[in-house]
Formats: structure tokens, C-alpha cells, sequence
């Protein structure tokens, strides 16, 4: 790669620690204020803590402001944290809302060209220039992953194709066509289109893809290596929220070990979940973020629900913004079963270290005669499928052994026909949870 394209704001990207801590001190500080001035409903946790702007100096004072979580955005929808008058607002993006009321979001125009920016430095990290063509089937629409993909494309100068997601064969047909060069969306898809490919009876070679990025959803290093080898490209990660404007918070760089975060527009904390005491670099824990540059919906000590490690340790890519690791699922996404702890993402690892299965799995719990059931669907390849007997239940023992080392309990194996796991082209579900523990 040619060094002059490794960054998008070397200035920023490659700034020294106290520059940097210099530039959040004082983003904080108007930030502060900025809600302050706007928000009633930031004003009112900040008096319940008997805190005014004056108190907060910079950084070290963060952990003296209130928490907001996803509960608080929920109460003040849809107008309650708005920061700027409507009139400069252009664009609103919102969560699915599955789970209760939607989130909306607010941007200004100042708010996309941040964004953008972070999604731009996303891109080049993974080797864009504006000689590529860069895929997004990520959807488009009130979810953030296209928007989000697509601008930052534009900023870097790629030949954009806003594709949104769905229509797989002609997402294939389209990358032969165009010579699509790097491809944005969940993971899910993008193992699905390295199955259509290979369906259509199509290799690698004959695409064009060099890389991808890919977030949205909790994904292991197990299926980054089986999406890279059914594509042949090298795959990136990509976080972010709704809530922060969407993906490009974090980004993945060559050394493909945990995203920097975009520190010069969110600051970072890992909190205990239980407690909130903030803890030290290096833990396991929530992690909270607090956006010092966002004009129409800042949010201050954000609560994701996100589970993982932040680290300064040094990065060969010559970035000095702080790295978080893959999140390992969220707090609230964890299954409790049988009495333990079981995030999706211990299984996936499990069955992508195995040769005779696919990345399509799902877990099903239930509660019967007050005991948890616990199974785990799993895909069989098309091999193994028209193999014997003998065999698949010899592969079902091994992988039920491998689940009970790992994790503690038995869980039930059922292998199932190939393709008979629906193919995700957003989020990928891999829950069914019949309990009514509510
Ligand atoms: O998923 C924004 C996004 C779009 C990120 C495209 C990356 C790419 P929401 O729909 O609001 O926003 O969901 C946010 O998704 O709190 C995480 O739990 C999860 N998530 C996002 N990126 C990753 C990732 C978008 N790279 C929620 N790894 C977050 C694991 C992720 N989980």
C-alpha cells in the first residue's frame, strides 16, 4: 500500500497523547456546556448531582458527570436531547426498535461531515483510495450502516455503490460488472455472498474484492478468516452505534487486532457494569463513550451495553488513538442458561474451528419443568451432509465435548440439512430464546 494513502487525518490519527488530551480537555469542556445551555433534560442530571459546567476542567473531571443510558434516551424521545433548533437538522437515523421505543438521532450538517470523516479514515485504513469501487450493501434507510459506508466513500473519493443489502445474486453480478474493489456490510452477508459465490459456481478470482468492512454484530476471528478465504480479501472490522451517529466510532487498521477509536470525537471509558466505577486500562468492562464534537444529539457518558478492553499499547500502523478489542457481546445480549454465562460468540468460535460445519448456526433455549434446554442448530457443509451415519453423529459428539469444555454445560447438537438456517442480510439472528423470564 502506498504510504501516503495508510491514513485520512494523519494529523489527528497519528496525534501525540497530550495533543491529544489537550484537544478532549477542551472539547469536553464546550461540550459541557453546549448541553448545558440546550438540553433541559442533561441540565437536570447534572443539578440532581449538584454539578455545573465550572466543574468540569477537562478529562480527569469526566467521571464526575451522570450516565445516560439507552432507558434515559427512550423517556426524552423524541425531542428531549436535541441540542440544536430542528431548522438545523438535516437528517435523522433511528434504531430497529425491537426492543421498545426507537432511538432517534439527530444530525447537523456539520455532524454528517464528522462522521463522514470517521468513516473515511475507516476506508483508507483498509487500503481505499479514489481509485476503488466500494460496495455497500449495508442497508440503507433509517439504519446507519449505509449512510454511514456511503459517505465516507464519497469524502475518500471511491466510486460508490450504494447497493443496500438483499437481491444476492445480482450483488455478485454487480461486483463482476463493476469490478466492485472493497465491500461494506454485516458479516452474516458477507458470508452469504461468499456462499452465493460460490453457488454460481464463481471463485474469488473472478471478483475483484480486495477487503471489506464489516460490523454492526459480534463477529470472531473465526468467521473473519472463513469470510476471507471465501471472498479472498482481507476483512475489517467497523464499530459504532446509533446512538454516536453510527458506524465509524472504531475502525480496524492492517494489523487487524482491535479498532481505534475516534478519540478526537468520542472518548472512551470502560466502566464495571454492576457498579459504574470506572476501571483502569486493560479491563474487562462496559464500555461508555461521551461525544465531544456532535452538535444536534451529544451524549454525554453513554452506556452501550458493550462488553470489552481498551488498550494503548502501540500500533505497527503508526496510529496512536487508544484500540478496543472486538466487543464480546453486550451485557444485555447475554444468555444466562443453566446458571452460566453464555455469550453467542463463544459458540460461533467452536463451530468455525470445525471443517464439516458452516458459519450458520442457531441457538434455541426454552425452560421445561422449570430446567433449561439448551440447543445449538448447526449447518452441515455439503460434503459431510451426504456422508454417512456414523459420521455426522460422530461429528455431533465432537462438537457437543468441545461446547461442554468450553463453556461448562451440555448442550443438545442437532445438525441440520445445508441451507435450511435462514440467511440473514442485515443483522444476522442467532438466538431464539423461548423463556419468558420477563
Ligand atoms: O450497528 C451501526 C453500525 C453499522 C456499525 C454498520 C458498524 C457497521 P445499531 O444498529 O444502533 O448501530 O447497533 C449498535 O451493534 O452497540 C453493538 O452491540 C453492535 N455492533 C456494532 N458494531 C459492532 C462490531 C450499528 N463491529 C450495536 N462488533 C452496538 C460487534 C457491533 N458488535
Amino acid at each position: 500500500m502506498n504510504i501516503e494513502n495508510r491514513y485520512w487525518q494523519k494529523d489527528i490519527e497519528c496525534m501525540s497523547r497530550e495533543d491529544m488530551k489537550k484537544l478532549q480537555d477542551e472539547r469536553l469542556v464546550a461540550q459541557v456546556k453546549h448541553v448545558w445551555d440546550n438540553v433541559p433534560y442533561y441540565r437536570n442530571l447534572m443539578e440532581e448531582k449538584g454539578l455545573t459546567p465550572d466543574d468540569i476542567k477537562g478529562t480527569d473531571d469526566l467521571h464526575k458527570l451522570p450516565f445516560l443510558s439507552k432507558a434515559d434516551l427512550r423517556e426524552a424521545y423524541p425531542y428531549g436531547l436535541l441540542a440544536k433548533p430542528l431548522s438545523e437538522c438535516v437528517r435523522i437515523h433511528s434504531t430497529s426498535g425491537t426492543t421498545g421505543k426507537r432511538v432517534v438521532a439527530f444530525y447537523t450538517q456539520n455532524d454528517i461531515d464528522v462522521w463522514d470523516n470517521c468513516c473515511a479514515r475507516a476506508i483508507t485504513a483498509a487500503g481505499g483510495t479514489k481509485e476503488d469501487v466500494c460496495h455497500v450493501a449495508y442497508g440503507f434507510g433509517l439504519f446507519t450502516g449505509g449512510a454511514g459506508l456511503n459517505g465516507g466513500s464519497h469524502k475518500v473519493g471511491c466510486l460508490t455503490l450504494p447497493m443496500s443489502s438483499g437481491n444476492t445474486e445480482r450483488q455478485i453480478q454487480f461486483m463482476q460488472d463493476l469490478g466492485s474493489t472493497i465491500l461494506c456490510c454485516t458479516p452474516s452477508y458477507a458470508a452469504y455472498l461468499g456462499e452465493t459465490l460460490h453457488e454460481m459456481g464463481l471463485t474469488p478470482d473472478d471478483i475483484n474484492l480486495k477487503a471489506g468492512i464489516f460490523g454492526a454484530e459480534p463477529w470472531t476471528e473465526e468467521m473473519r478468516s472463513e469470510i476471507e478465504r471465501m471472498l479472498g480479501i482481507k476483512a475489517y472490522d467497523i464499530y459504532g452505534l446509533t446512538e454516536t451517529s453510527g458506524p465509524g466510532v472504531a475502525f480496524e487498521c492492517s494489523e487487524q487486532s482491535g479498532m481505534h477509536i475516534n478519540e478526537d470525537n468520542f472518548i472512551a471509558e470502560i466502566i464495571d457494569p454492576d457498579t459504574g466505577e470506572v476501571l483502569p486500562e486493560g479491563s474487562k468492562g462496559e464500555l461508555v463513550f461521551t461525544s465531544i464534537t456532535k452538535e444536534a444529539f451529544p451524549l454525554i457518558r453513554y452506556r452501550t451495553r458493550d462488553i470489552c478492553v481498551l488498550s494503548r499499547e502501540k500500533c505497527s500502523c503508526g496510529r496512536t488513538l487508544i484500540k478496543m478489542t472486538k466487543p464480546m457481546g453486550r451485557s444485555d445480549d447475554m444468555l444466562i442458561i443453566k446458571g452460566v454465562n453464555v455469550f453467542p460468540s463463544q459458540i460461533e468460535s467452536v463451530l468455525l474451528k470445525m471443517s464439516d460445519t458452516t458459519p450458520n448456526y442457531l441457538i434455541v433455549v426454552d425452560r421445561v419443568n422449570n430446567k433449561d434446554t439448551f440447543e445449538i442448530q448447526v449447518e452441515l457443509s455439503k460434503t459431510m451432509f451426504s456422508d454417512t451415519i456414523k459420521s455426522v453423529s460422530d461429528l455431533e459428539k465432537k462438537i457437543g465435548a468441545e461446547i461442554h469444555n468450553i463453556l461448562g454445560i451440555t448442550a443438545k447438537i442437532k445438525l441440520v440439512e445445508p441451507k435450511s438456517i435462514a440467511r440473514s442480510e442485515g443483522k444476522a439472528v442467532r438466538v431464539i430464546d423461548n423463556r419468558k423470564l420477563v
